[in-house]
């Protein structure tokens, strides 16, 4: 009795002595355990958001970072873009959006800290998952597998990006503000595709980055195969249930989508608020320490950066911030009532384990007791009826789907479900009254006898040829008809069908639009059958073939494909079907407009633009250009191309992104698979609207007056009706 007395307080003081020796003994300043993360000796809860530093601009980045901490958040998380930072092989680039190291700076002047995920591979619905398109052309390469090639450029980057981040001294064991690291990304379901092959590449890719000693802890997220020390998280739309590989790991939620993107010819995706917290209050309350929103703030797929799901330029992901910067409400002021509430408890979540208790059906109740502190969250998992739940001698009422936080046991501070304050929506607001004072040029289709143009005899695979130089490639060909053939027969005209692997494709005969057809989100791939009319002699079969993007995800989609791979084949002749597919073909990459840098501020001395009445309407291949003056103010400012139908738009020689208004949703969704609660696949407003109209244009890009825009349209719109908006609360 009397020797345990003496032993147990020299316990006390032993342990946490050996802890300390241990915390300065050891480089790093983050350490882990089964509970939390611990940053210089201090566990946490962690609230973090994902923003993507290309997806705004460096005058947005302050704002948004202000907005994020505002909104409760402790980390900001990004992606590494590797294709962005390295368009050539060898030539970096890590300027303007691209500029990391300032992005990251700032984040540490707000007080905040960053969780970097390297990858490189990203997904993100970004051009190509990340990757520079130069890697697929690398001699022998296999991307994401046990591959020579592959794992030296891997290492090769992401030790370019430790070492910058060394360098600057922003890893947490430098005092710097990155206190997680991320490797790979999402490698669970490819590793068990692939097999073999997947177990060798995740061993040599956990040591590889383990041995870039960052002093800080790495997670891989999905990929339950995460070998020690690194730590696996989960991805998803819930993931209370997650546990991780080890017992002495924490539980990590690295992304919760807040929303989902956009795609074009998709519907606009929206998650509510309460569901979206209902979430995260469930993960905290079942041990999570560290939470993440997929996207805190979206932004915009600028040029062409979106990837090859028909992804849209808007990736505002319904996030608290919006593409804009604005705030999002009652989205961001929800989840910061909810933060102040996970922060007001966070002593008591630190200090125990849950005991968990089922007052009743779909009723269950949380309680962190510790000497010190209590805090209980309180659960109502029936998704339609409310219930009142008996706790301490206390009544509450929990509304369905909904979880109460009470961070001293006794008080309620906060409900999921019960959202209060402005439900403001922003609002388009148009600037300025009557049209700009358009001159238009239209590009002609390709000749075979034009320059940059080769031949080859059969089609060509169009990333191969394009290397993802231009969305464009068109594909030439001629079709000799007798004279006694190529007309109507029988009512119809020949028929030409043509199978692409997409994503989109216009048809030009004898230089006219015969058609246009496109794939979808998805299934890329598209056909095209239509009568045509042909003439006796030589006709020209001109074939555009666009791109929207690269694929962003799936094992080996390096080998997906683009293009017009045919068969392409000419029914109804006399001499009956004929097959074109291994005729020859010529091949030219991009526009004219484009070689002639007619997007640019130089611009092209050889092209006459015309004005006036003459301005072409709803002709295809048609380039645009204006002059206007910048609005005052500063509220953010978008293009309306409601009236446009697909192609791109540059402001200042900038690209803005592709517009793509033509593709109409099936409505703005009540929640296809975006919520629990909320799965009813209902359109709430906009139906049969284009799932983007707006595009936003930064203020940043343009100067008081005389401002260049140029739009390039493929199917033909009417620019009479584009205006400028500005976007306000
Ligand atoms: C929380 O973690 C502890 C320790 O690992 C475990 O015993 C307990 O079951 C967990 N509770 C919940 C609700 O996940
Ligand atoms: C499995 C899955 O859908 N993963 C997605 C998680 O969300 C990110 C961001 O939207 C995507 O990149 C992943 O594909």
């Amino acid at each position: 009795m009397r020797k345990n007395s003496n032993i147990l307080p020299l316990i006390f003081i032993i342990i946490p002595l050996l802890w300390i020796l241990f915390i300065s003994s050891s480089s790093a300043s983050v350490i882990y355990d089964g509970k939390s993360l611990i940053i210089n000796g201090q566990r946490r809860i962690l609230i973090s958001g994902s923003i993507h530093y290309p997806r705004s601009t460096p005058q947005m980045w302050p704002d948004l970072i202000k907005k994020a901490k505002d909104g409760g958040l402790d980390v900001i998380q990004t992606y590494v873009f590797w294709n962005g930072h390295e368009p050539s092989q060898g030539n970096y680039y890590f300027e303007e959006r691209y500029d990391l190291v300032k992005f990251i700076k700032l984040i540490h002047q707000a007080g905040l800290y960053v969780h970097i995920r390297i990858g490189p591979f990203i997904c993100a619905e970004w051009n190509f998952g990340g990757f520079p398109v130069w890697l697929k052309y690398v001699q022998g390469i296999e991307f994401r597998t046990d591959n020579g090639p592959f794992k030296a450029a891997m290492e090769k980057f992401t030790t370019k990006i430790v070492d910058m981040m060394k360098s600057e001294n922003l890893f947490a064991s430098q005092g710097g503000p990155i206190i997680l690291s991320q490797i790979e990304n999402e490698y669970g379901p490819v590793e068990w595709d692939i097999g073999a092959p997947g177990k060798a590449y995740t061993k040599w890719f956990s040591e590889m980055a383990v041995g870039l000693n960052t002093g800080v802890p790495w997670v891989m997220c999905k990929q339950e195969t995460a070998p020690d020390p690194i730590i696996d998280t989960c991805n998803g739309f819930y993931c209370e249930n997650f546990k991780p590989n080890k017992n002495y790991k924490p539980k990590m939620f690295t992304e919760n989508w807040t929303g989902w993107y956009t795609a074009f010819g998709g519907a606009v995706p929206y998650r509510p608020v309460e569901d979206l917290a209902f979430s995260v209050a469930r993960f905290i309350q079942n041990n999570g320490s560290f939470m993440n929103y997929y996207m805190f703030h979206g932004g915009t797929n600028f040029g062409r950066t979106g990837s090859g799901l028909f992804v849209a330029t808007s990736y505002d992901y319904d996030a608290p911030i919006d593409e804009y910067g604005l705030i999002r409400e009652p989205k961001w002021s929800h989840l910061r009532n909810m933060h102040k509430a996970i922060k007001q408890a966070e002593p008591a979540l630190l200090s125990a384990y849950p005991t968990v208790s089922w007052p009743g059906k779909n009723l269950e109740v949380h309680v962190f007791q510790s000497k010190r502190y209590c805090a209980a969250f309180l659960a109502n998992y029936d998704s339609e009826n409310s219930a009142t739940v008996t706790f301490w001698n206390k009544q509450y009422n929990l509304p369905a789907w909904s979880v109460s936080i009470l961070p001293d046991c006794k008080t309620e501070v906060f409900n999921t479900a019960k959202v209060y304050g402005l439900r403001r929506h922003a609002k388009m607001i148009p600037v300025s009254s009557g049209s700009f004072p358009w001159q238009s040029y239209i590009e002609q289709t390709v000749s075979a006898d034009d320059s940059d143009t080769f031949t080859n005899a059969g089609l060509l695979e169009q990333v191969d040829i394009t290397r993802d130089s231009s969305d464009y490639l068109w594909y030439t060909s001629n079709v000799y008809i007798k004279s006694d053939e190529g007309f109507l027969k029988n009512g119809q005209y020949p028929f030409l069908n043509i199978m692409s692997a997409g994503h989109v494709l216009h048809v030009f005969v004898n230089g006219r639009l015969s058609g246009t057809v496109y794939g979808s989100l998805t299934d890329t791939r598209l056909s095209f059958s239509q009568g045509i009319k042909l003439v006796a002699g030589v006709n020209k079969i001109s074939l555009l073939s666009v791109s929207v993007g690269l694929a962003n995800v799936g094992t080996h989609f390096e080998w997906y494909k683009t293009g017009v791979l045919g068969p392409v084949t000419l029914n109804g002749l006399n001499e009956g079907t004929r097959d074109l597919t291994k005729q020859k073909w010529s091949y030219k990459v991009g526009l004219k407009g484009e070689s002639l840098s007619i997007h640019t501020l130089a611009g092209s001395s050889s092209v006459e633009w015309i004005q006036g009445s003459l301005v072409a309407v709803k002709q295809p291949l048609t380039w645009y250009k204006t002059i206007f003056n910048e609005p005052t103010g500063n509220d953010p400012l978008a293009l309306d191309m409601s009236t446009m139908g697909k192609g791109e738009i540059w402001v200042n020689g900038k690209s803005i992104g592709r517009h793509w208004p033509g593709y109409i949703a099936k409505g703005n969704c009540g929640n296809c698979n975006y919520a629990g609660l909320y799965n009813e696949n209902k359109c709430l407003s906009d139906c049969g609207q284009p799932s983007q109209k707006w595009y936003h244009v930064p203020r940043s890009w343009l100067k008081p007056t005389g401002n260049l825009l140029v739009v390039f349209e493929e199917m033909g719109g009417d620019p009479s009706r584009i205006s400028l908006v500005k976007r306000q609360l």
